[in-house]
């Protein structure tokens, strides 16, 4: 679907709910209608001035949302007098009935619909993140802009061994052509001896003439003086380098200005009792990119976190039964779901309530009628910072792996999923060959840079359902999913081939290293520990025949 058809589908969705929340705004009054007649009959008003008081916070929280923010305040207004009544007349006071009358008399539904640009709603916001259900991960493009044409086709080259697809141009002039979809991932700039800081600066606005969101440029040069950084700096350059050039540390500087992979869509769980409103906000985030599930019944919450494992939960406040900081009470009991960020979206607007809800497990609050780019704003803000902060905890902090033992877990996890759908997985076990004399010989911090090399031609050339993991120090494991033995070989061939390739720099000479590989697949073993041992025979088999191979059980 493109963007156009994706946007006139969400207003027209967006355009049947607010027909539907009219429709059911007329329900609302005429059930508060019988509501006020009960009063007058009955011996006990407070049970009917309670529906009454539950009503107008639902409409309180829902009118603005759908457009009608002046019936929402006046229902707000109403709401927050409503509580007076009840209290007086918990007292033995008599209810003013034909007051309330009026009052609910004049909230009154506006005949037509507003126009759906006019609420206070924003425009459909961007998307946040990656397509929901996006497959392999895209190669990113690189430009390469060097005048000198052996040395651009020698970075190509190398770059092509991290995975990615440069495009090297002479001048800038040509570089459009080459990308005529979408703009490259990053540009980097070949300065040659002749040119300067004036000449970067006239660069810098040519690229700005040829894409006009000018991606990541860095700059690759002779020299290292003061002006020609400064004419980088002021270009916007985000990186600068000197020949004879560190491809793994240009690589390294890469991976942090692009990402490393698509990302995948942030899941939400809605937990609302409003259906309608739910829907609402189901569709805003669905709009952004983000996977989204709805929830009314409290008491499923706990099995619904289990199976769709949500990063965050979007909670009403009010809702009958259980409320939202009783079942945010009961998520925080549960060990796993102790950092799952919680909004609360409610229609309170007093101070006290809110402080309330946030010291009882809350994270944020949100006030309804909330501004749809707001929402989104609001839940990427937090999605992104606990999903970074998941990271941190389960990733290897040189490689950004993940850790032995979530290396392990992806395993079983993995290893269930094909005992139950009968495919085979592949597990593969690498390890860095000599590279203690990586390490005696150009010092441990190079090491380090080895190690992340191959932590990144792991990371571009698997796919995203693939896990990585650093066993331990410069030993790697893989699970591949669905993958038979003879494509698991092709791949890891691929990149035994490229790390050997890969020239390192250090005391002003150049090394390259090798790796051994152990391939074992799933149908050799029920358990994981059994493919694991098989994985780690085979790579012991490669080491034993001379290294830089691969072996298969
Ligand atoms: P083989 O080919 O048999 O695997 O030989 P090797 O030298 O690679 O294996 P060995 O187990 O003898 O040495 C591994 C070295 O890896 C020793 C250790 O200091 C180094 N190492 C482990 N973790 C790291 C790390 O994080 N950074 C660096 N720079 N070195 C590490
Ligand atoms: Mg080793």
């Amino acid at each position: 679907m493109t963007e156009n058809e994706d946007q006139r589908l969400f207003e027209s969705q967006m355009e049947l709910l607010r027909e539907g929340y009219r429709e059911k705004l007329g329900q609302q009054m005429d059930k508060m209608t019988g509501l006020l007649e009960n009063l007058e009959k009955s011996l006990d008003p407070l049970p009917a001035l309670e529906t009454l008081g539950h009503e107008l916070h639902k409409i309180a929280g829902g009118a603005g949302i759908f457009g009608m923010p002046e019936l929402g305040k006046k229902a707000r207004t109403l709401e927050i007098q409503m509580k007076g009544i009840r209290e007086r007349a918990a007292l033995g006071q008599e209810v003013p009935v034909s007051e309330l009358r009026t009052a609910i008399g004049a909230l009154h539904v506006p005949e037509s619909l507003p126009d759906p640009e006019a609420p206070l709603t924003s425009p459909l916001p961007e998307r946040s993140s990656g397509k929901a259900g996006a497959g392999d991960v895209e190669e990113p493009g690189l430009l390469i802009i060097d005048p000198d044409d052996k040395r651009g086709r020698e970075l190509v080259l190398a770059l092509r061994y991290f995975g990615y697809i440069p495009k090297h141009c002479a001048k800038l002039s040509s570089a459009a052509a080459l990308f005529p979809q979408r703009p490259p991932h990053a540009i980097l700039l070949s300065l040659s001896a002749s040119e300067n800081f004036f000449s970067v600066t006239a660069l810098a606005e040519e690229i700005r003439e040829v894409f006009p969101q000018p991606p990541p440029l860095m700059v690759l040069s002779d020299s290292l003086d003061f002006s020609t950084r400064l004419a980088v700096a002021r270009a916007g350059g985000q990186g600068f380098f000197i020949r004879p050039l560190d491809v793994p540390k240009v690589v390294d500087r890469l991976e942090q200005l692009i990402g490393r992979r698509e990302m995948a869509p942030y899941r939400v769980l809605i937990v609302d009792d409003e259906p309608m409103v739910a829907e609402h906000f189901c569709l805003v985030l669905q709009a952004a990119g983000m996977e989204v599930q709805r929830e009314e019944d409290a008491a499923r919450v706990l099995d619904m976190l289990s199976t769709f494992r949500p990063e965050l939960i979007l909670m009403d406040v009010h809702m009958e039964g259980c409320s939202g900081t009783e079942l945010a009470g009961i998520i925080r009991m549960e060990e796993e779901w102790v950092g799952i960020p919680i909004l609360y979206l409610s229609a309170e607007s007093k101070m006290e309530e809110q402080i309330r809800a946030l010291n009882s497990g809350g994270d944020d609050f949100l006030t309804k009628p909330v501004d749809d780019a707001y929402l989104v704003a609001s839940v990427s803000a937090h999605v992104s910072r606990a999903r970074r902060l998941a990271e941190l905890m389960a990733k290897d902090s040189l490689t950004g792996l993940l850790k032995h033992i979530r290396i392990k877990e992806a395993l079983e996890v993995e290893m269930s999923r094909s005992n139950r759908d009968g495919s085979t997985l592949c597990v593969v076990m690498l390890d860095l060959d000599h590279f203690k004399r990586v390490n005696d010989t150009w010092g441990h911090a190079t090491g380090d840079r080895v190690i992340k090399a191959l932590a990144h031609l792991l990371t571009r050339r698997l796919r995203r359902s693939d896990s990585i993991g650093r066993y331990g120090g410069e030993e790697f494991m893989a699970v591949l999913p669905g993958c038979t033995p003879e494509k698991a070989e092709i791949l890891m061939e691929e990149i035994r081939k490229n790390l050997k390739t890969i020239e390192f720099h250090a005391k002003e000479e150049v090394f390259n290293v090798t790796c051994s590989i152990g391939i074992a697949c799933s149908s050799l073993g029920s358990s994981p520990e059994e493919v694991l041992q098989a994985a780690d025979q085979a790579l012991y088999r490669a080491k034993e025949e001379g290294r830089d191979r691969i072996c298969i059980r």
